[in-house]
Formats: C-alpha cells, sequence, structure tokens
C-alpha cells in the first residue's frame, strides 16, 4: 500500500459528469424509452417477472431534493474487475451528499455474505485506502448464485435486519440475472427492498442497447495489451518464437478483439466467427498454419496468435460435445461424483453419442480432463481452465510436420503458450474505468433514492468526454432471454457476443490479411494514469468504434 503510485492515485478525483456532481441531490428520473426496449424479448420473462416487466428506461434531471434517509446494502459479484472499489466509493459519496443519516453496509465475500450477514458498514475510513485502486478486496466478492426461495427470504430477513431500504448487485450477466430474480421476489412478495444492478465484467459482455460497456473491461485489455505489445517486440527482437496467447473473457471474444485492435498480431480468433461460419478445430489450426508458412518463406520463423478463452465452444464440433457433456454432468452427478478422473473420462466417452465419441477421443488427454472440470455455480464450463492454446498448439504442429514431409513447409516452429486473465482483473484503473465507475455509484444512489427496482445503471455517451455522459437506468427484465443450464429453462441476461457486422469486428477483417504475413506490431506501452489527455484518458477502442 506504500507505492508512490498508490499515493498518487489516492489523490486523484474521478470525473463525474454535471448532473452526478453538483445536483445528486436533486436529481429525479425521467422516462426516456419504453416501446421498442421489448420486441425481441421471449414472452416467457413477462411470466417469470410479472411485477418487474416492462418498465421503461429512464434518464437523470435536476429536480426537488430528496427528503427520504436511506439504508443501503452493496455485494461485489464474480470475478474481479478493475474499478469496483469506485462503484461503492461513489455509492457512499452520494449517500453522504444527499443525507446525514443515510448509511451503506457492504456485505462480505459477495452473495453469500447476505445469506450470513457478514458485513461492514461502508465508512470514510473504510474508504479512504480504496479510491482509485484495483481489486475487490474492500469487501470482497464470490460466486454464490442465489437459487432457492429459501434463499431469497434469508436475503430479505438480512436486509430487513439492517433497515435495508435497497440493495445494490455490482456483477456481469450471472449476478445481475440473480439481481433480476431477488427483485422480483421482492416485489411479488410485498418486501419493500429495492435492487439496483451495476454492470461489471472485464469480459465486455454485459453490453446491450442501454448499456454502452461493462466497467473493468477498458483497464483489463489495456493491462494484457501492455503485455502483448511487450512479447511481440520480444519475439520480433529474438525472431525464433511464435507465440500462442490466450486471453480471458469467457465465451465472448471482445478482450481479444480489442486487444488485436490495439497491437496488430499476426493472427487474432474470434470464436464468435468460427461459431457463425461453422469453422471446424482443423480449418481453424490451418488459419495459423497459412500465416506460419507465409512468414517462414520471408524468413520469420516468428509470431503473434491471439486465443479468446471462449473459442472451444465455438468450435462446432467441439461446442456440441461441451453441450453434451454438460447434460451428462448434470443428470449423472450423483454416479459422477463417486469416480476418479480415468474412470470419469471412461464413463463420459462411454456415454456420449456415437457422433459426439470420436471428438471426444481425437482431443489429448489433459485437455478432455479439463473440459470435465467441476462447472461453476452458474452451470458454465470453466474455459479459464481449458488450455485452448495448446491444444492448438499441438494441432498447428501436427499439419506443419505434414507439409514439412511433403517438401511444402522448412520453417522453424517453436511455439509458447501463455495464459492472461488474472493479470488485468486487480490493476489500477484506467482513468476512464476510474470515472466510469464513480459515476455509476452515482447513479445507482439516483434510482434508488427514486424509488426504482429491476434496474441496471449505466451511462449513455460514455465515448465521449465525461462532461457529455448521460447517467440512466435500463430495466433488467430489458435484457433477458431464456436459456438452457444445469439441464432446465432459466432467465439469464443474454451475453453480448462479438457482432460480426459492428466496426471493431469489420476493422480487424480489413486488416487481418496483412497483420498475417507482416510484421505490424504496435505496442501500446503501460495504463497512463498521468499526463496528456490523449495518453491517459483513451476510451475502450471497441466502445469509440461502436459508438461513432
Ligand atoms: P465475471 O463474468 O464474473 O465478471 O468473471 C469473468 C471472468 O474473469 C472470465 O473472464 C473468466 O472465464 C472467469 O471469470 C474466471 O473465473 P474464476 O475467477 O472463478 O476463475
Amino acid at each position: 500500500m506504500s507505492a508512490a503510485l498508490h499515493k498518487y492515485r489516492l489523490q486523484y478525483d474521478p470525473k463525474l459528469p454535471g448532473v452526478l456532481g453538483k445536483i445528486v441531490d436533486k436529481a429525479v428520473i425521467t422516462e426516456i424509452e419504453n416501446g421498442s426496449l421489448y420486441h425481441d424479448i421471449d414472452p416467457r420473462i413477462a411470466e417469470m417477472f410479472k411485477h418487474t416487466y416492462g418498465k421503461p428506461v429512464v434518464g437523470i434531471v435536476k429536480g426537488q431534493p430528496q427528503q427520504k434517509e436511506l439504508v443501503v446494502g452493496v455485494v461485489l459479484s464474480g470475478g474481479q474487475a478493475p474499478g469496483g472499489h469506485n462503484v461503492i466509493i461513489g455509492l457512499h459519496e452520494a449517500l453522504k451528499k444527499c443525507g446525514d443519516g443515510n448509511r451503506l453496509i457492504g456485505f462480505l465475500g459477495g452473495p453469500s455474505g447476505l445469506l450470513e450477514n457478514k458485513y461492514m458498514v461502508v465508512n470514510d475510513k473504510i474508504v479512504k485506502d480504496y479510491k482509485n485502486t484495483g481489486g475487490f478486496d474492500m469487501i470482497g466478492s464470490g460466486r454464490t448464485k442465489l437459487k432457492t426461495a429459501q434463499e431469497f427470504a434469508i436475503v430479505a430477513n438480512t436486509c430487513k435486519h439492517h433497515g435495508i431500504n435497497a440493495l445494490v448487485v455490482i456483477g456481469g450477466d450471472d449476478s445481475n440475472t440473480n439481481a433480476a430474480v431477488l427483485a422480483e421476489y421482492f416485489a411479488s412478495n410485498g418486501i419493500a427492498i429495492q435492487v439496483v444492478g451495476v454492470p461489471k465484467t472485464i469480459d465486455g459482455d454485459l453490453k446491450h442497447g442501454g448499456i454502452e460497456i461493462s466497467f473493468g473491461f477498458d483497464t483489463a485489455c489495456k493491462t494484457y495489451a501492455e503485455l502483448i505489445g511487450n512479447i511481440a517486440r520480444d519475439a520480433n527482437s529474438a525472431k525464433k518464437y511464435w507465440h500462442f496467447i490466450r486471453l480471458m473473457g469467457r465465451s465472448a471474444s471482445h478482450i481479444a478483439l480489442e486487444c488485436a485492435l490495439l497491437t496488430q498480431p499476426n493472427v487474432c480468433l474470434i470464436g464468435e466467427e468460427i461459431k457463425e461460419k461453422k469453422i471446424s478445430l482443423k480449418q481453424v489450426a490451418s488459419t495459423i498454419v497459412d500465416s506460419i508458412v507465409a512468414r517462414a518463406n520471408q524468413g520469420n520463423n516468428f509470431g503473434i496468435v491471439l486465443v479468446p478463452e471462449g473459442l472451444i465452444e465455438f468450435i462446432p464440433e467441439i461446442g456440441v460435445l461441451i453441450s453434451e457433456i454438460n447434460e451428462l454432468l448434470s443428470h449423472n452427478a450423483l454416479e459422477i461424483s463417486k469416480l476418479d478422473k480415468e474412470e470419469l473420462l471412461k464413463w463420459v466417452g462411454e456415454h456420449l453419442l456415437d457422433t459426439t465419441k470420436p471428438v471426444f477421443a481425437s482431443l489429448p488427454q489433459a485437455i478432455a480432463l479439463q473440459m470435465l472440470a467441476e462447472r461453476d455455480p452458474h452451470g458454465n464450463v470453466q474455459v479459464s481452465a481449458i488450455k485452448t492454446e495448446e491444444l492448438l498448439m499441438t494441432v498447428v504442429q501436427q499439419q506443419l510436420d505434414n507439409l514439412a514431409t511433403k517438401g511444402e513447409y522448412k520453417g522453424k516452429f517453436n511455439a509458447i503458450g501463455h495464459f492472461f486473465g488474472y493479470e488485468g482483473r486487480a490493476a489500477y484503473p484506467t482513468n476512464f474505468d476510474a470515472d466510469y465507475c464513480f459515476a455509476l455509484g452515482h447513479t445507482a444512489y439516483v434510482l434508488i433514492a427514486n424509488g426504482l427496482t429491476g434496474y441496471i445503471a449505466s451511462i449513455k455517451n460514455s465515448h465521449l468526454s465525461v462532461d457529455q455522459w448521460q447517467p440512466q437506468g435500463v430495466p433488467l427484465t430489458s435484457l433477458m432471454a431464456v436459456e438452457r443450464r444445469h439441464g432446465q429453462d432459466n432467465p439469464v441476461i443474454k451475453k453480448a457476443l462479438v457482432d460480426l457486422n459492428g466496426n471493431p469486428f469489420k476493422k480487424l477483417v480489413a486488416n487481418r490479411e496483412q497483420w498475417a504475413i507482416n510484421t505490424d506490431y504496435i505496442n501500446p506501452g503501460p495504463i497512463q494514469y498521468f499526463g496528456p489527455v490523449e495518453v491517459s484518458d483513451i476510451a475502450p477502442m471497441t466502445l469509440v468504434l461502436e459508438q461513432s
């Protein structure tokens, strides 16, 4: 805690749009949009959320001072994302500005803190060391999913015990799904506790019409891009390694795409494209092989390949295999729990459909085992534990060996695998994330003070300068779909995947043939917190390309 940077980050005052900075105590909501919001929503969502469905997007304008005294609970949920502390501090500051009796209670270790009533009162003393810092260590986080009516009742009791009027859930798609379900539970049971979400995830996939970006994406991508840029420069200096770099992001490839736009690697695979075009594992490997051969012909036996961690699920034959394994594991949990690793491999191999058996059998054993690892509490396969870069390195090596036997490849292939994920989740937030999170915390306060529930805080025009940001509230049910998880149909917030018609992907497509052959790497360098705004206050490239 004593590093010089830490001291200077504590002194940074996050910027706020006027309506939140100067008049937060008089901020009221105004309806912005309703009609078009629910066009594509599965009709079952209206049935599942009878009390919270169908509300409008709301904006924030100047009105009358708020009167009510508020006790607010806050919980961090899911994986770390830089900026989470600033959401809490933004909420705390707004509560402080708007009433001496207002209080903020942080539940510890994620949603389980609500079940176990583990908490701390957030006050000036607590927050003083956390302003503009990364990580979630102020109150901790966790992945507990609140599922049963019994758990919801416990949460209600915990909140009543503290006199809580509203709960703020800072989380990704799964956690905000939890927030929506909890808001509906409270509303349908006549419990006067509001629930408001805040969009968090480095994955960048909690992004829909009303939500332009989730916090943490910017800092995580800039951290990875620095590392990729350094590796690319090392590769171009030593000229002897191909680096296969897998990047976090669970399903969506937003992180890989943003990092590619920032660093210009030789190959960047996009899971969504591979799924759409039904590209097989062999064909994915041949794309890389084409670049390796072309570069070897110029004497360049080195290069950079970016691999999104969710790629494995998007390769059609492996996606089918994973869905089948998900169903098998969820329907036979008891039988499977008694098996050791070898027995489990054999059991799954025997119980798969005849069409998928050969795909499973063709995988290196280590990868097959990684695919069978325990699902997370939301039923997701843990893609961060599957070493897709190594699978690709193996298949690429096989294809190069074949070409070499035919005399069609004479280069040298030395591959090194990397995985960047945890390295970026607790970094000091960029100025963009620091400001964005502080504004989201204030926005959550305004939604609560105006009596809303089942909403998520968001900022419109976030690609522009902070004075042009427009805070708003988006109804959570407008983001929802019905999906199959744990072998059942459940309401979930749709993950926003890479849009193949969107500007960021088009920019990659326009350049990737050149990047595959040339050495056009960009080394963006480390995140800058001070200095000219062109280096310290840059919005994520994906956001800028999408919004402009
Ligand atoms: P959230 O969706 O909760 O923000 O987490 C995202 C993520 O960082 C993914 O990129 C990654 O696959 C996963 O969490 C890793 O989970 P864990 O922290 O449990 O290892």
